[in-house]
């Protein structure tokens, strides 16, 4: 039976344990040896005599990072700084490790980022880079949760497509037998569909993919987007289902990791709903005040969103964004320039975008026109709007984004196990 270290303070002292995991350090002083031992959940000391031990000189010699099994006695008197021991009696190595490593586990200088995903599988056995994805784990499981308490149905929808969702030119081609097909950049029209379809409330968590010039710390060319569409619903409605999600789950994942998150240097606080909210045209006038010469119609650079940060701090809403910046099925507000749309940032970085959408099919063909798209390509979308479709309104959360702004990392790779992007193909 194997123990896991952090469940070793359960058990009593002198109890008789097997604990697997990988040899993080080693200290020989002749017949003594000392092991940091590492499994998912911590690191603890074995402590190996010769004299004590059944096999003792197979352990001598043992690289760092090989993988063992070891069972003995848990001490719990034990003069180590965890204040407890295993004391071995016998070792089964299960994995030698090469030496030298590629990359060092427990280095104090940290390596450059490029070093460090080029030998991913080593660099995510340090406790602060696992910790990331068990938080993203518990985040998603905490979102999961909010949607399915509201009567969500989480649908899985192609990724592989024929056309495009976001605009034209972000687009992967791949061969599909004789025709030319897509990676998704999104499943905004699939969402839609069944919202024609009365599944009335739909979510999703999967890879988007976008075929992005831009090589910066918050863009990558594949990322997991978890998307909501819902029926009868407008934009308001929209962004409080984004905030009460985000919210709960951020709340719940620091009730159950708070000490490990500090431990680790991980500094995440508590929400309160609702979020900030503010105009895209208010925000305008704000940068503008600072200095900026902003016209309506213009994007907000990184250096416009450090600014709105400084007043912000955290989770805000920025809404009623130009129709000619939002892509051709978001809903103009009465006064057509704008739209019912919104982006929730956090921070100085866009982590979700979303809108209400056009319901009404005359409206969507004469968005078509104007955006210059042709119609054609979109046939299998366009008809689920002929035949009823009620008013509807969604977002797409960037799920890689939201962990990395959460947990103050630099970089969005920081925040995907294996990163794609303009350079990155591997591992
Ligand atoms: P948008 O294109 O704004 O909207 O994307 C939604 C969210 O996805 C994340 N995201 C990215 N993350 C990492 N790298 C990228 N290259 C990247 N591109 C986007 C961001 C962003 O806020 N269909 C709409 C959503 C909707 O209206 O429902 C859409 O895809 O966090």
């Amino acid at each position: 039976m194997r123990t896991y270290i952090s469940d070793l303070k359960e058990l009593d002292d002198g109890a008789q344990v097997t604990i697997k995991g990988w040899v993080q350090e080693t200290r020989k002083i002749k017949n003594l040896m000392f092991i940091i031992l590492r499994d998912n959940t911590g690191t603890i000391q074995v402590t190996a005599k010769k004299d004590k031990m059944n096999n003792y000189d197979q352990l001598y010699d043992i690289t760092r990072e090989s993988v063992i099994s070891i069972y003995g006695t848990l001490n719990k008197k034990s003069i180590s700084k965890a204040g407890m021991e295993i004391l071995g009696i016998e070792i089964e190595i299960l994995s030698i490790a090469e030496t030298p490593l590629p990359l060092g586990v427990i280095d104090r200088v940290s390596a450059d980022l490029d070093t460090r995903l080029n030998n991913r599988f080593l660099d995510l056995r340090k406790p602060e880079n696992l910790l990331i994805f068990q938080f993203e784990s518990q985040l998603l499981f905490g979102i999961r949760e909010f949607m399915n308490r509201e009567n969500f149905i989480e649908v899985h929808t192609p990724k592989i497509v024929a056309a495009a969702t976001e605009g034209g030119a972000d687009l992967f081609k791949v061969e599909y037998f004789e025709k030319n097909a897509y990676l998704n950049q999104s499943p905004q029209l699939y969402k839609e569909i069944l919202i024609s379809s009365g599944f009335d409330k739909v979510f999703e968590v999967g890879p988007a993919f976008r075929a992005e010039k831009e090589n910066t710390v918050r863009h990558l060319n594949e990322f997991t987007s978890i998307d909501m569409e819902a029926a009868f619903i407008d934009d308001k409605k929209a962004m409080e289902y984004l905030e009460e999600a985000i919210s709960y789950a951020v709340n719940r994942t620091v009730d159950l990791m708070q000490s490990r998150l500090e431990k680790n240097g991980y500094n995440v606080k508590k929400l309160e709903t609702p979020f900030p909210r503010i105009t895209y045209e208010k925000a305008m006038e704000y940068l503008n005040k600072k200095g900026l010469k902003l016209n309506f119609g213009d994007d907000f650079s990184p250096e416009a969103n450090k600014i709105l940060a400084e007043k912000f701090l955290g989770f805000y809403f920025i809404t009623g964004w130009p129709a000619d910046m939002r892509p051709f099925y978001t809903h103009p507000d009465t006064n057509p320039s704008i739209t019912k749309s919104f982006d929730l940032q956090l921070n100085d970085i866009e982590v979700t975008s979303g809108a209400q959408r056009i319901h009404n099919y005359k409206m969507l063909e004469d968005n078509f026109i104007k955006k210059g798209l042709n119609k054609n390509n979109f046939e299998f979308y366009e008809k689920a709007f002929k035949y009823g479709m009620p008013p509807h309104a969604g977002w797409g959360l960037g799920l890689d984004r939201l962990v990395m702004n959460l947990l103050g990392l630099n970089n969005v790779r920081e925040s995907t196990l294996f990163p794609r992007d303009r350079t990155r193909l591997s591992p």
